[in-house]
């Protein structure tokens, strides 16, 4: 961005340009006569735009602001299905600043793809049958925070997750209408972000999920969350949603999706990154890249997120507690808390899923023998009686799948 120099022979804004702020803007701009030619919005920088999450709740905490990154703490996470203000953002990038939905296509071709087709939203919308699935969709990196030594990126506590509902197409419809060849074994997605960088030509993330994840009944081509359209930081106006993979092979402004005869190798797919040592490996060893295999599911897991850790009881009362547990395609099978340090465990009751991949509201009515600090445990146990670990499950470089038992803290007066 220039800077402009105070001179007296200063040219204002044309009155096009002004219109262009304005409308990049969504608003009008306020005392625009005094603008100067060589101005741009600080709004519209690369220094982030300082009204990027209008739209999410006041109390989302920003974890990084260029690129913009904001988790929810888990008592806004209470509802069965996650209100659009309350869905974390996770950016690697720069979202698109102009989105131009007449001329937004989407491309598929690659090597595993009979023909390449080239989509309108309109054709996308018109062609294919639309579906909507309550998915969940939780960053690979969540609970991050935890581990030690720590690892590098988004130190995630507990609120890079949500399960609103999703509307579009089948990718698997989709798929069928371009025709796969038999090789086909990888899909791989681009997105209109921008590089850190601001080097166009440099790709910010492109990863995929395996054919057979792909053409389930639940991955979608989604332009809707909760019957609106997605907001800008979510993917507007089209993304993938896959569920029980890490969040981020949901590839948001999707503009070009690849069908694959090999494992997509995009920026983020290779290396460390989205990746666990093979075998479990010692707490700050190096691992080499060729021992690191790719996550291709995530674990069970579950919040507490009702009372907000800190509530103050009256002794003698009950307290309804309740939250959300997840296990992918596995679903929870039975969920317990505890309120003595694990020694023993309260069964919950359990609401059975929306579909597959929605996560599952619980709650427990609990009482406390006497006054007092705790500590309220929560565990799920999954379909293959896979149980949360109460402590810091393997550690791993990159600090991704902590399914750690969530606690809070209640005092009892
Ligand atoms: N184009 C694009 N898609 C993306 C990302 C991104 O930076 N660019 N981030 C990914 C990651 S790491 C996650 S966890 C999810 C987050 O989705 P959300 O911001 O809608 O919560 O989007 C994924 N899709
Ligand atoms: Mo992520």
């Amino acid at each position: 961005m220039p800077h402009y120099k105070p001179t007296s022979r200063r040219t204002f804004l044309q009155q096009t340009t002004l219109a262009t702020f304005s409308g990049l803007l969504g608003t009008e701009i306020a005392f625009a006569e005094h603008i100067f030619e060589g101005w741009t919005p600080l709004a519209l920088t690369d220094l982030g735009d300082p009204f990027s999450l209008k739209g999410k709740h006041k109390d989302l905490v920003v974890l990084n602001d260029k690129p913009i990154n904001a988790e929810v703490p888990p008592h806004l996470l209470n509802d069965k299905i996650t209100p659009t203000d309350k869905l974390f953002v996770r950016n690697n990038g720069i979202p698109p600043i102009e989105v131009d939905t007449k001329n937004w296509t989407l491309t598929i071709e690659g090597e595993a793809a009979k023909q390449k087709v080239v989509l309108t939203l309109a054709d996308l919308k018109s062609k294919f049958k639309h579906y909507t699935y309550q998915l969940t969709l939780e960053c690979g990196g969540n609970g991050r925070s935890e581990f030690n030594p720590p690892a590098k990126g988004n130190q995630w506590t507990t609120g890079a997750v949500g399960s609103p509902k999703w509307t579009g197409v089948k990718l698997k419809e989709v798929l069928e209408y371009v025709g796969i060849n038999a090789n086909a074994i990888y899909i791989g997605y681009y997105g209109k972000d921008t590089h850190l960088s601001g080097d166009p030509k440099k790709v910010v993330i492109s990863r995929g999920v395996p054919i057979n994840k792909a053409l389930e009944e639940e991955s979608l081509i989604a332009w809707a969350m909760n019957g609106e359209d997605l907001p800008l930081q979510n993917g507007y106006p089209l993304r993938l949603v896959f569920s029980d993979v890490p969040a981020s092979t949901s590839g948001k402004w999707l503009y070009k999706i690849v069908v694959r005869d090999r494992v997509h190798d995009g920026p983020k797919m290779t290396g460390q990154s989205y990746r666990v040592p093979c075998e479990p490996v010692a707490a700050g060893s190096t691992v080499a890249d060729e021992k690191m295999c790719i996550i291709e599911d995530m674990p069970v897991k579950s919040l507490i997120t009702y009372p907000k850790t800190g509530a103050v009881i009256t002794l003698g009362r009950t307290l309804d507690i309740s939250g959300q547990a997840w296990a992918g395609k596995l679903a929870i099978k039975e969920m317990h808390c505890s309120i003595d340090y694990g020694a023993t465990w309260q069964k919950c009751t359990l609401d059975a899923p929306a579909n597959r991949y929605a996560w599952q509201h619980w709650s427990a009515k609990l009482s406390f023998p006497q006054k007092g600090y705790y500590e309220i445990w929560a565990r799920a146990t999954d379909g293959n009686s896979e149980m949360q670990p109460m402590v810091l499950p393997g550690w791993n470089p990159r600090g991704y799948l902590n399914n750690a038992c969530h606690r809070i803290a209640v005092m009892v007066k």
